[in-house]
């Protein structure tokens, strides 16, 4: 269907989640709808607030440009404008327009009769963020703990966070995220491999078919997963990516609080070598 007879038929009112009709028009290619005005106020105001943060010193270079949480000694309080209460602000906005963006994903998926696999996605990295400036924080008692925003100072932080644990590479939670993404990388690789491989043959030649897809991977490795299954695979991938990395993270400090290669030592205390003289224990 050509793009002006498929948004003439599909352009239509309905679907949304909160407010009826109110909201519910195009402009131009965007749709608008509620969360698409929630979506622009919370950003307006969040990057107000960066703006003014900067503007408080002590630099405009921005890779130093850094917007600190409050100190540990605020607790779970808000805290003055100038010492973290700009970052509060901040935190609360990126959170209204991260959710407002997401509801407005779903209001578009619905209008469309399409299943919400989008916004569920983007829902696990909105759930990544919450636990890096909210959960953890919270656990831990303070808002201090969560990142600043930054670009060096965020990595700053991430740095020194990792060297509080020490080797945080061996936190199991760790190790699973990296696999995940690690694996996303090469399941995307492999299909936009094959389907440019297919599809886009060079000049004179003719476009292949999914049965010439499903044969490359036979004869290599005699299994296909399928065209559908390689995207359920690819969603499956990332998603574990972003909430194994979401994990890591909140275990560090609330469930385990030394060094992570101290967690892998129940390896070393299992009882058949356990106690073995001479042993590593023994
Ligand atoms: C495939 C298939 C596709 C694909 C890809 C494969 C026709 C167009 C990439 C191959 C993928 C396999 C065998 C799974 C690999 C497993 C992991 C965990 C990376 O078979 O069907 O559709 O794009």
């Amino acid at each position: 269907m050509a793009m002006l007879s498929f948004e003439r038929k599909y352009r239509v009112r309905g679907g949304t989640l909160v407010g009826g009709d109110l909201f519910d028009f195009w402009v131009g290619p965007f749709y608008v709808g509620f969360f698409g005005v929630t979506t622009v106020f919370f950003s307006f105001i969040g990057t107000a607030m960066i703006l003014y943060g900067a503007a408080l010193g002590p630099t405009w270079n921005p890779w130093q440009i850094s917007i600190a949480p409050p100190d540990l000694k605020y607790g779970l309080a808000l805290a003055p404008l100038k010492e973290g209460g700009i970052w509060q602000v901040v935190t609360v906005c990126a959170i209204g327009a991260f959710g407002s963006w997401m509801l407005r994903e779903i209001e578009i998926a619905r209008k469309l009769g399409m299943g919400l696999h989008v916004p569920f996605a983007f829902g696990m990295a909105i759930f990544a963020y919450v636990t890096l400036v909210v959960i953890r924080p919270v656990l831990l008692g303070a808002w201090g703990h969560g990142f600043p925003y930054g670009i060096f100072s965020h990595l700053d932080w991430v740095s020194n966070v990792g060297y509080q644990y020490l080797h945080f590479h061996y936190n199991p939670a760790q190790m699973l995220a990296i696999t995940f993404f690690f694996t996303t990388a090469l399941a995307l690789s492999m299909h936009g491999g094959l389907i440019l491989s297919s599809t886009n043959p060079g000049q004179g030649q003719t476009v292949k078919t999914p049965d010439h897809e499903d044969t490359f991977f036979r004869d290599l490795i005699g299994y296909s997963v399928g065209t559908l299954g390689i995207h359920r695979l690819g969603l499956l991938l990332a998603l574990n990516a972003v909430f194994w990395s979401a994990v890591c993270i909140v275990i560090s400090g609330t469930v385990w609080f030394d060094q992570w290669v101290v967690w892998w030592d129940w390896w070393l205390q299992l009882p058949w070598w356990a106690g073995i003289p001479g042993g590593v224990n023994g």
